[in-house]
């Protein structure tokens, strides 16, 4: 038996001995990218477009500085400090292959709470070129239901007073933005890797926002001169577990203290418009188009919704895998019939995608036994995720009197998810949402008010005061409640 090898620079001689390893000079990169939300998809996607595309076309313009903003992310920099930046991504199959590889494109780290002046130096600094955003759906910043950037957050009013001690992304942005206009420097692209539908024009409205707030002058620049690119992201990376950790070390005695693991599966459309330059990225197979509109309508409405659908329900009736999800066919067939019934037919045309190829195409992949996506990692955060996942498709729906039913179920089902706490066989269920607490106080009045959960305003909007839809939620909610489960109201809706 080999010995078990930490993951350093030092020992990759050795390590490429049992998993492919970096062949280029990691010394030798250039910082061009700086990505902000170093998580586990940034990992699985972003940083290995990168890494192929320094491997295999010498894009050594484009090495990856991480930066974290939040307190939690100081896990993520120790490990990768540590690592001096490598980690194993395992990709794996449906029929069992699993096929570890170590990254290198990401060649520094930085933790904003520890030093934010550097922060900002990274970001102000000629070298980068773009930088690019995991931040979720929640880091935006924006009112669910109105869209308009929120100010009432404490950091956002924090930084506006003080420039040169910013939180959050605006305040970053700005920062260097400022640095690099007063410098006389190009502006970089914010390329925002969001599943949020427009997430170029977003990130841009909500910096706006911010900016004329700050500096108005300043905002204008920035009007002017940085590009935000829609884009649309796509590789399914469920949670690392131990086990991962362990597979790695076991196999190929190899330490990694944070590999991540995901599906075969890739996918990034991005519009073609940059402030300073772009990696080649088209040579490993990112896919630029003038309008990437219609691709994140399409996935979203699909694939996170799809997620969403089988994750709620699934919680409740106890499965605790999107793949156990979809081995029901109850639960295949309706998430099947949500699709065709109330998500396509909001969604546009699009040249060249077979919608039907499409939507088995999602069937396949959640159905892949080695990926173990736990239903509690796909309804993490739907206080932010449903609005933009499933809501404007119901609203849309409610506008054209098209069905609603399926989604409305989803919503009763998270209503009772919120409430109960619990799956089907009195076993607790791991919830993870900023807004915990009030889902769990407007939830628990359903019984008095059927419609309690629904007048949450800063999720729903006005939801409650459609007729149609508060008849169709209330006789759902009602039956959820009394037979303290989904699967016959699947059924029914199915037959
Ligand atoms: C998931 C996504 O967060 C979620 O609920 O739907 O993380 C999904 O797995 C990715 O967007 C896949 O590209």
């Amino acid at each position: 038996m080999e010995n078990p090898l930490t993951l350093t620079q030092e020992n990759l001689s050795i390590i490429s001995d049992r998993i492919p390893c970096p062949k280029y000079d990691r010394a030798k990169l250039s910082m061009g990218l700086v990505h902000i939300g170093v998580g586990g998809f940034h990992r699985a996607h972003q940083a290995y477009y990168t890494h192929q595309l320094i491997e295999k076309f010498n894009g050594s313009d484009w090495g990856i500085c991480g930066v974290g903003l939040r307190k939690a992310d100081q896990k993520i920099h120790d490990v990768l400090q540590k690592q001096n930046g490598l980690y194993t991504l395992i990709v794996k199959h449906p029929d069992g292959t699993i096929a570890p590889q170590v990254m290198g494109s990401i060649i520094d780290f930085q933790l904003a709470v520890n030093s934010p002046s550097s922060v900002i130096l990274r970001l102000a600094s000629e070298e980068t070129k773009i930088v690019s955003l995991t931040i979720t759906e929640g880091g935006y910043n924006f009112k669910p239901s109105s869209g308009e950037f929120d100010f009432a957050n404490p950091d956002i009013q924090h930084e506006l007073e003080h420039p040169d001690d910013p939180k959050t992304v605006y305040g970053f942005l700005t920062a260097s933005l400022k640095k690099r206009r007063d410098a006389g420097l190009r502006a970089f692209t914010v390329l925002s890797c969001d599943n949020i539908q427009h997430n170029g024009d977003m990130a841009r409205e909500m910096l706006l926002a911010f900016a004329q707030a700050q500096d108005r002058e300043l905002a204008k620049w920035i009007e002017e001169e940085v590009c935000f690119p829609n884009s649309m992201v796509d590789r399914i990376t469920p949670v690392t577990t131990q086990a991962d950790i362990d597979y790695l070390e076991n196999t190929y005695q190899i330490k990694d203290e944070w590999p991540v693991t995901c599906e075969p599966f890739i996918q990034w459309v991005i519009e073609d418009k940059f402030s300073n330059g772009r990696p080649e990225f088209e040579k490993v197979g990112v896919q630029f188009v003038p309008d990437v509109k219609p691709y994140e309508k399409m996935k979203l409405r699909l694939l996170n919704a799809g997620h969403s659908v089988l994750g709620i329900l699934g919680a409740i009736h106890g499965y605790p895998t999107i793949n156990a999800c979809i081995e029901d066919h109850t639960f295949r067939t309706f998430l099947r019939a949500f699709m065709d019934r109330e998500a396509t037919p909001t969604l546009d045309e699009l040249q060249g995608i077979d919608l039907a190829a499409y939507k088995d195409s999602l069937q396949e992949r959640f159905a892949n036994p080695n990926i173990k996506d736990s239903v509690s990692r796909i309804c993490s955060e739907s206080s932010a995720k449903l609005p933009k996942f499933l809501i404007e498709t119901l609203n849309e729906n409610l506008s054209s009197n098209g069905s609603i039913q399926f989604a409305a179920l989803v919503i009763a089902a998270w209503c009772y998810y919120s409430d109960k706490g619990v799956d089907r066989n009195g076993d607790a269920l791991e919830i993870i949402d900023v807004m915990e607490g009030e889902l769990h106080q407007a939830a628990v009045q359903t019984k008095e008010d059927p419609l309690s959960f629904i007048k949450l305003k800063s999720i729903f909007g006005d939801l409650s005061g459609n007729q149609r839809f508060a008849q169709v939620y209330t006789f759902l909610i009602q039956t959820i409640y009394r037979e303290g489960g989904v699967i016959n109201l699947m059924q029914n809706m199915l037959n």
